[in-house]
C-alpha cells in the first residue's frame, strides 16, 4: 500500500537514550560518580522505589545485543550520550581506557549495522567531583566541559559526524535551582541563572573547540521546546504567553541560533537583580558559535493566562511573576503519565523555526509517550500499545505537514529505544520501543517497536 504521508531521502528514523539512563555500573569499568550516583547516595529515598542510577538497563555490559535491537526496529540513526563522568572519572584530567574502548566500540557497531550516531555530550550528569565545587555555577567548569568536549571530538570525531552539546539544557537550571527535582535541589534564582548562563557558554565554548579541529561534521543542541498558548487573545493574556516563551524556550534557542540573548530576559532578569555577571568576551564567543542544527524534544505544550493575583515583591523570583499555568478544559491527556496530548505544537514549532530562526536544519530528537503499568497492555507477551503508536502517527502527520510548508526538518527520534530509568522516577514510566522487564531482564520488542520499523523502511506510513 502506497505511504499517506513519505518524508524526505535519507530521513533520520530513530531513537535517542542517554548515558545516565542505560548504561549502569560494574566493578571495574572505571567509571567515576555523577550526580546521579551522588545524589542516591545520599538520598537515596528520593528515587521511585529506590532505584537508583546504578541499575539501569545494563547498556554497558549488552551493548552488543541491544545494538542487534536497533537493528530490528528500523533505526537508521541513534542518540546516545557519553558519560563524562565514565569517560574522564575526576571530570578534568586523566581519561578511563576501559570507556575509550567501550565507546569506540558502540560507534563502529553502530556504523557496522547501518546507524548513524548521532553523539550528546551531556545529558544532565555533572561529575559529581564537579557538582561539589558548584557545577555550572563555577566558571571554571566551563573550561573542563570545553577540555572534556574536545577530547570526544580527538577520540572519536573521526566517526562521529553529528554531535550535541547538551540535553535539554535548561532542565537542571529550573530543576537543581527552582523548583527542586535534580540535585541540588536549591531555591536560588540568582545561582538558576548563573547556571543557565554558565551553560549556554559552555555549549558555545565546545562548538569552537569543535570547528578549531577543523573535523567535517555538524555540531548542535538539543532544546525542549514547548510551544506555549495564551488562554485568550486578550492583552495581558498574551502578554503572559509572550514571557513564558522568552524563559522556556528563548532563554536558549536565541544564543545558540542566533548568538545573542533575548534583550527581554535581560531587561527582566535585571530587573529582579539576578542577571549573571559576564564579560564581552564571553558574549562574543556565544556569538561566534551558533549552532549547525537543531535537536528539538518536544513532549507538550506550556499554556499559560495572565496572573490571577498579584506576585509578593518579597518571595523569591520565579518565572511565573508573570503568568500562571492555565488549565485548558478538554485538553487531551495522556492518562498513564499525565501530561497533555497536543499534536499541532510540532507543528507550530517546525513553523517557528522556519520563519523566526532562519530556517535552520533540525530535527525531532525526542518525541513520546510515557506510561506508567504498562505491564497491564502484554498480550500473548508483547505490550500492545496501540495508544503509542496513534501518538507516533498523529505528530508524524503534523511534521510531515510542516515539511511540505518547507521546515528543514531532517529527523525524528522517539524517546526511547529500550525501557530505561528516568531519574527519580526510575522505571515508572515506560517508553521504550522494546520493553525490559526487570525481574527477568527480559528485552522484547513492542508492537510499537514492529510498527517503527515499517514507517523507517517504507520512509513514511
Ligand atoms: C525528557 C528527558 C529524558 C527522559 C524523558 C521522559 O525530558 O530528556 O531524559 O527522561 O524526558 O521523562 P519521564 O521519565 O519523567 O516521563
Amino acid at each position: 500500500m502506497a505511504n499517506t504521508y513519505t518524508f524526505p531521502q535519507n530521513f533520520y528514523w530513530g531513537s535517542a537514550t542517554s548515558a545516565p539512563q542505560s548504561e549502569g555500573t560494574i566493578s571495574g569499568d572505571g567509571k567515576g560518580k555523577s550526580l546521579w550516583d551522588g545524589w542516591f547516595a545520599l538520598e537515596p529515598g528520593k528515587f521511585h522505589n529506590g532505584i537508583g542510577p546504578n541499575k539501569t538497563s545494563t547498556f554497558y555490559e549488552n551493548y552488543r545485543t541491544d545494538i542487534d535491537f536497533l537493528k530490528k526496529t528500523g533505526h537508521n540513526s541513534f542518540r546516545p550520550s557519553i558519560s563524562w563522568s565514565r569517560l574522564i572519572p575526576k571530570g578534568y584530567g586523566e581519561v578511563n581506557p576501559e570507556a575509550i574502548i567501550f565507546y569506540r566500540d558502540v560507534f563502529e557497531r553502530l556504523i557496522a549495522q547501518g546507524v548513524e550516531p548521532i553523539v550528546n555530550l551531556y545529558h544532565f550528569d555533572m561529575p559529581w567531583c564537579l557538582q561539589e565545587i558548584g557545577g555550572f555555577e563555577n566558571r571554571q567548569v566551563v573550561e573542563y566541559y570545553a577540555q572534556y568536549a574536545k577530547t570526544c571530538f580527538e577520540l572519536f570525531g573521526d566517526i562521529v559526524k553529528r554531535w550535541f552539546t547538551f540535553n535539554e539544557p535548561i532542565v537542571p537550571v529550573e530543576a537543581g535551582y527552582l523548583y527542586q527535582f535534580h540535585y541540588p535541589n536549591r531555591v536560588d534564582p540568582k545561582a538558576a541563572c548563573r547556571v543557565g548562563y554558565y551553560t549556554q557558554l559552555a555549549s558555545s565554548r565546545a562548538i569552537e573547540e569543535y570547528r578549531k579541529l577543523g573535523q567535517n561534521g555538524k555540531i548542535g543542541i538539543v532544546l525542549n521546546l514547548t510551544p506555549t498558548y495564551a488562554r485568550s487573545s486578550n492583552r495581558a493574556d498574551i502578554q503572559a504567553a509572550e514571557i513564558a516563551d522568552v524563559f522556556f524556550n528563548k532563554a536558549f534557542l536565541d544564543p545558540a541560533v542566533k548568538g545573542v540573548f533575548p534583550d527581554e530576559l535581560v531587561k527582566i532578569l535585571a530587573k529582579h537583580n539576578v542577571l549573571p555577571e559576564y564579560t564581552a568576551d564571553e558574549l562574543a564567543v556565544i556569538k561566534e558559535n551558533t549552532v549547525d542544527f537543531l535537536g528539538v524534544n518536544y513532549y507538550q505544550p506550556r499554556r499559560v493566562k495572565a496572573r490571577e493575583n498579584l506576585p509578593n515583591p518579597e518571595a523569591p523570583f520565579f518565572p511565573e511573576y508573570y503568568f500562571d499555568t492555565y488549565d485548558m478544559p478538554g485538553k487531551v491527556m495522556n492518562p498513564h503519565r499525565g501530561w497533555e496530548i497536543y499534536p499541532k505544537g510540532i507543528y507550530d514549532l517546525a513553523i517557528n523555526i522556519r520563519d523566526n530562526y532562519g530556517n535552520i536544519e533540525w530535527m525531532i530528537s525526542e518525541n513520546g509517550m510515557g506510561v506508567e503499568g504498562e505491564e497491564k497492555f502484554i498480550v500473548d507477551g508483547v505490550v500492545q500499545d496501540d495508544y503509542r503508536i496513534e501518538f507516533y502517527e498523529n505528530h508524524l502527520a503534523y511534521l510531515h505537514q510542516a515539511i511540505e510548508e518547507g521546515s528543514f526538518c531532517i529527523g525524528y527520534h522517539v524517546w526511547t529505544f529500550i525501557d530505561c530509568w528516568s531519574w527519580t522516577n526510575a522505571y515508572k514510566n515506560r517508553y521504550g520501543l522494546v520493553a525490559l522487564d526487570l525481574k527477568t531482564q527480559q528485552k522484547t520488542i513492542k508492537k510499537s517497536g514492529h510498527w517503527f520499523k515499517k514507517v523507517s523502511e517504507q520512509n513514511g506510513f
